[in-house]
């Protein structure tokens, strides 16, 4: 069911801002809350307005900015928080507390009795000012907490009425497994929605994400590029990715998928890094194919070796045929983008001719367009004007 029914809290306003090379300026956060908004995300969480006085200035703005997006704040276990966050008017509250034996010995300094007291005491105060307001209640480190503890706290807080529990796997130490059995537990015990929240440490974050929506979970948080503190959390198109591979005519009438590269690029920009070679969907190499037997397969029909189609996120596939692993069937697809006609037979004289030159030494495109021109009958000189590399919207 939730494989269906998932929903997206958008967190690189909150967690993202977390991430060591992110310094959001006013201007930043509404840019990226208006593309995320754009994007089709249902929510947007933004940094705890007591995070610094801008902040709580820029909670107010973006809640009231109209968007479709519901904008939700972050903060701590405590009623100071809790009143400053209702200041902001923003439609739902996201409040987190360590459980974790670490975090209440080394943060925190509380027991576990007083943690349960505390969540009550401040999303029961919470519940009475705003019977409207989204409340959420996640425990920090859920997945090194005693799970008897995370359900106590848990049926304590389910009596207040929160409507969403969060799991957060804060230090990126659980498995596809232990998500499903921990969610589906939960699933079991209470009504509310139940968000994921997972760090990447052990390269798990995607995976968890499935998984918890897999065992009941309604609600995954993500951010762009999956930045966060240390090596951030599940990334927003990773998870786009792997939803789009189960159901791809939910994701495409769900979210504006064309509008994904911008995303990943603006923050890349704001943040100083580049988008890695191998990012889900707008990693530069996404949709290359290189070896020929592969290259045949994808002019063929592209599906033989791609479960996302490039097209519905605006971007096209590349067939790389410059190098040892080529095959005739891409050169031939090559020499007609040229309008060089050469014969089956001719086509397979220049692979061979390719791949021995490849033996000897680096070479690329050009390299490749010359010996096509050389072959034509007869020889032609390869024109000045480039004609672009081998995009290939195969049939
Ligand atoms: C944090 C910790 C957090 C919270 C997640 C949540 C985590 O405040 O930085 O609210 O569910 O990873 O535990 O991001
Ligand atoms: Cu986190």
């Amino acid at each position: 069911m939730s494989l269906e029914q998932f929903s997206i809290i958008e967190s690189t306003l909150r967690e993202g801002e977390q991430f060591v090379g992110a310094n959001f300026t006013s201007d930043d956060k509404l840019r990226i809350a208006d593309a995320l908004d754009e994007f089709g995300v249902e929510y947007i969480e933004l940094t705890s307005p007591l995070a610094s006085p801008q902040s709580f200035e820029d909670c107010k703005t973006i809640a009231r900015r109209g968007l479709k997006s519901k904008i939700l704040t972050h903060i701590r276990c405590h009623l100071d928080d809790a009143k400053k966050a209702l200041e902001t008017g923003v439609q739902g509250i996201d409040l987190v507390i360590g459980t974790s034996s670490y975090l209440r010995e080394f943060s925190l300094g509380l027991a576990m009795e007083q943690v349960i007291d505390r969540s009550v005491e401040v999303l029961t105060w919470l519940r009475a000012q705003s019977p409207d307001l989204i409340l959420r209640f996640s425990t920090e480190d859920s997945f090194r907490s005693e799970e008897a503890d995370l359900f106590r706290v848990y049926l304590a807080v389910d009596r207040v009425g929160v409507n969403r529990f969060g799991i957060a796997d804060t230090v990126g130490v659980a498995t596809p497994m232990r998500v499903y059995r921990l969610v589906s537990g939960l699933r079991r015990m209470v009504k509310a929605d139940i968000e994921f929240h997972g760090h990447n440490d052990s390269g798990c974050a995607i995976a968890n994400a499935f998984s918890a929506l897999e065992g009941g979970a309604t609600h995954i948080d993500t951010s762009i590029l999956g930045i966060g503190e240390r090596n951030g959390i599940t990334p927003l198109g990773g998870l786009i990715a792997r939803m789009y591979a189960t159901n791809p005519a939910l994701i495409k009438k769900k979210y504006r998928l064309k509008k994904l590269r911008k995303l990943d690029e603006m923050v890349a920009t704001m943040v100083g890094v580049g988008i890695p070679f191998n990012n889900y969907i707008t990693g530069v190499t996404a949709f290359t194919h290189k070896a020929g037997i592969h290259s045949k397969a994808i002019l063929n029909n592209p599906e033989t070796y791609e479960i996302l189609n490039p097209r519905d996120f605006g971007i096209t596939r590349y067939i790389s045929i410059a190098h040892k692993l080529t095959g005739w069937n891409a050169v031939k697809d090559r020499a007609e983008q040229l309008g060089v006609g050469l014969t089956d037979d001719q086509i397979k004289d220049v692979t061979a001719h390719i791949k021995a030159l490849a033996d000897q030494k680096r070479i690329d495109i050009n390299d490749v367009d010359e010996l096509l021109f050389r072959w034509a009958d007869p020889p032609t000189e390869m024109p000045d004007e480039k004609v672009a590399p081998a995009n290939v919207n195969a049939k």
